[in-house]
């Protein structure tokens, strides 16, 4: 494997509404992100992702824009945006942007102006449809919860949404629309951002004509998760994208891949792949079924190394899988795959030394430095995330009662990763002088940065030195090498304060 630029950086990814307020409105903001890219710099943070602040009505926070060009002003303005530009390159951070377009919001004009004329010429940027025979196009079922479909009021009209209702898909058939998606990544590159994280991608292509597929559930609707990935005509639209974008600018890209099939990996990372990586998931939808979070189990350790040891195999000689314990649509790490006797400072330390030891480039997540557990949420009102909400009626519906459906809810819940970073002991964790928009996490007291940078021993500092060994010279050589010399031994010693790592063949 070639040398590249990134092989020996740690990414981390910033969740902006809950990472640091600058003017005490109880959002996170750009401001605040620039004012810690210090704190980043010295946890050893090479890339940074962005999630998405672009203008944006949050219906799903952020994942839904309704202009891929401005800065929505709860995170700031675009002179914010290329100031941090500036600051992170100051630091040698790159800087990745959210790509998300599968969807769009509603409130995008494109969609404004489909509404008014559903066969015109923003009609075909996305999927609209009447019923036939009184029946909807098919039976796919939204990730949130009902149908795709969803009626245009006062008309016969159905759009998709394999999302929530306010992000309609937009038609990727369509060469006009992808032409407009191109020319808003080469604008932002142009601009000079590192490259893209590239949000829910296996969704563009649609198996088409739309129809519809055996029911999982007693509603009639199925899931469309597992049909998506093996279109072929998925790779014509990803390869395009390629060739028209990242390829031209070196871009680095790292892909929301579901459901890819392994034998098909070297087209999706690697030398000339569609994308410099993608994400690993494989541990964290191990235990998920189609029912629903009320039946879902957390791996235990043993299908957890299990995991690892495949992607490890299947990514060998191919690319590097994106690693992480977290993001912010899972629950926190160490309180899912951490059975419950190791949830402390050492079994949480143990879940990242793992992953820093995995090939591939490890993404930490906000927070995740700092063994940030779930939130206790009081009532499914502290909650604000739409996927837990409808997870929750789930619960109810299949006769859980509301306290066994607070519990289930509570361990998966996307908000458990998005309560405000805890900065310190004070008022908020420091994230805020206001009311903050997502509840804080009680534990702030005892799980924050002030306590724990400097501390010997901290989860900080242990973060801090697995960044700075992932950087070694030696540990990048072992990576590249490693299909050559098969399966290495590796020990991990301290020595006078110094952690010294030895490698052995066996
Ligand atoms: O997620 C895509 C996705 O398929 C899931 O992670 C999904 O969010 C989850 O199953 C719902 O519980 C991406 C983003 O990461 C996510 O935050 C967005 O909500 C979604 O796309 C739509 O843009
Ligand atoms: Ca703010």
């Amino acid at each position: 494997m070639k040398k590249k630029w990134w092989h020996d950086k740690v990414a981390y990814q910033i969740y902006p509404k809950s990472f640091l307020d600058s003017n005490g409105d109880g959002i996170g903001d750009l401001r605040g992100i620039i004012s810690k890219l210090d704190y980043l710099k010295d946890l050893g943070i090479g890339i940074l992702w962005i999630s998405p602040v672009y203008v944006s009505p949050c219906a799903d926070q952020g994942y839904d824009i309704a202009d891929y060009y401005g800065i929505d002003p709860k995170f700031g303005t675009m002179e914010d945006m290329d100031r941090l530009l500036a600051e992170a390159k100051k630091r040698d951070i790159a800087v990745l942007m959210d790509l998300v377009v599968n969807h769009c919001s509603d409130e995008h004009e494109w969609f404004q102006k489909a509404l008014k004329d559903p066969e015109g010429e923003y009609g075909q940027y996305f999927y609209f449809a009447k019923k036939k025979d009184g029946k909807l196009p098919c039976n796919w079922r939204s990730y949130f919860g009902g149908s795709v479909w969803e009626n245009v009021e006062g008309t016969d009209w159905y759009y998709l949404h394999m999302f929530h209702k306010k992000q309609p898909d937009l038609n990727w058939e369509n060469p006009k629309l992808r032409e407009e998606i191109y020319k808003m990544m080469n604008w932002w590159l142009d601009k000079g951002i590192a490259g893209f994280r590239v949000d829910a991608i296996m969704n563009i292509k649609k198996p088409l004509p739309f129809q519809d597929y055996p029911a999982d559930r007693e509603d009639g609707l199925c899931n469309v998760g597992g049909i998506l990935g093996s279109q072929e005509g998925l790779r014509d639209f990803l390869n395009e994208m390629h060739e028209k974008t990242t390829k031209p600018h070196h871009a680095f890209s790292v892909g929301e891949v579901f459901g890819l099939d392994d034998s098909d990996i070297s087209r999706f990372i690697g030398d000339d792949a569609y994308f410099t990586s993608i994400f690993d998931f494989r541990q964290n939808v191990a235990g998920q079924t189609m029912l629903g979070w009320y039946d879902w189990k957390a791996p235990t350790p043993d299908e957890y190394k299990e995991c690892c040891f495949t992607s490890q195999k299947v990514s060998e000689g191919v690319g590097f899988f994106s690693n992480i314990i977290e993001n912010h649509d899972e629950p926190r790490g160490v309180s899912h795959y951490l059975p419950e006797y190791a949830q402390n400072e050492k079994g949480k330390k143990l879940l990242g030394m793992m992953y820093f030891m995995l090939k591939g480039l490890p993404f930490i997540y906000q927070g995740q430095e700092l063994g940030m557990e779930n939130c206790a949420f009081p009532s499914i009102e502290a909650i604000d995330d739409v996927s837990s909400r409808d997870e929750y009626q789930r619960c109810l519906k299949v006769g859980l009662n509301e306290e066994e459906a607070l519990k289930v809810v509570s361990h998966y819940s996307r908000d458990n990763v998005r309560t405000p970073f805890q900065w310190n002991d004070e008022k908020n964790g420091g994230f805020t002088t206001g009311t903050p928009w997502l509840m804080v996490n009680p534990q702030y007291k005892e799980i924050n940065a002030a306590s724990q940078i400097g501390r010997e021993g901290s989860i900080y500092e242990f973060y801090k030195s697995m960044t700075t060994y992932h950087d070694s010279s030696v540990w990048q050589d072992v990576y590249r090498h490693k299909a050559d010399v098969g399966m290495l031994y590796i020990k991990l010693t301290v020595i006078d304060d110094v952690l010294v790592v030895s490698f052995k063949e066996l």
